[in-house]
């Protein structure tokens, strides 16, 4: 599946009142809300989420910054949905990111940088189903 992606407007652009924002951006870019929800990670739940990145130097920092407040996750449909998730939300430091970008406009920096994007089909389809049960993604095919 090359049409779906998982993003999540993480805590500092929530907390900053951005969601709006970035949904608006999200919506005008293209993409199909599937399924969307607030939510707060839990410890396990970040963990377990950046696993891939436990051996990095910024783990521990990142684990606390995705649990320090809400954020809302989104199953995102497009074709190319990856790709073009990542297009629109920019480098993952703002201060690198293309002028129009989510991450130029909304972020604060490397860490602090607004929303997340799937980097694979392979983790797209993991990291919705992490959030998602089968019966909360909306079909677009009926
Ligand atoms: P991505 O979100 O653009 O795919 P990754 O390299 O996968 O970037 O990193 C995951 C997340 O970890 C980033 O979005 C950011 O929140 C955080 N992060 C990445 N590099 C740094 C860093 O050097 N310092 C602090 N946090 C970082
Ligand atoms: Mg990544």
């Amino acid at each position: 599946m090359n049409n779906l992606t998982f993003a999540m407007v993480k805590p500092d652009a929530v907390a900053s009142g951005k969601l709006g924002k970035v949904l608006d951006a999200t919506l005008a870019a293209g993409f199909i809300m599937l399924g969307g929800k607030l939510t707060r990670l839990t410890k396990v739940q970040a963990q377990a989420f950046y696993a891939v990145h436990k051996e990095r130097p910024f783990y521990g920092e990142l684990v606390d910054f995705m649990t320090s407040g809400k954020t809302f996750v989104m199953a995102l449909e497009r074709e190319n949905a990856v790709q073009a998730w990542r297009d629109t939300i920019g480098a993952t430091d703002p201060a690198e990111a293309a002028e129009g970008t989510i991450r130029k406009l909304y972020a604060e920096d490397k860490g602090r940088n607004a929303v997340h994007g799937s980097d694979s089909d392979e983790n797209a389809q993991k990291e919705i189903a992490f959030f998602f049960s089968d019966v909360e993604l909306i079909s677009n095919q009926d």
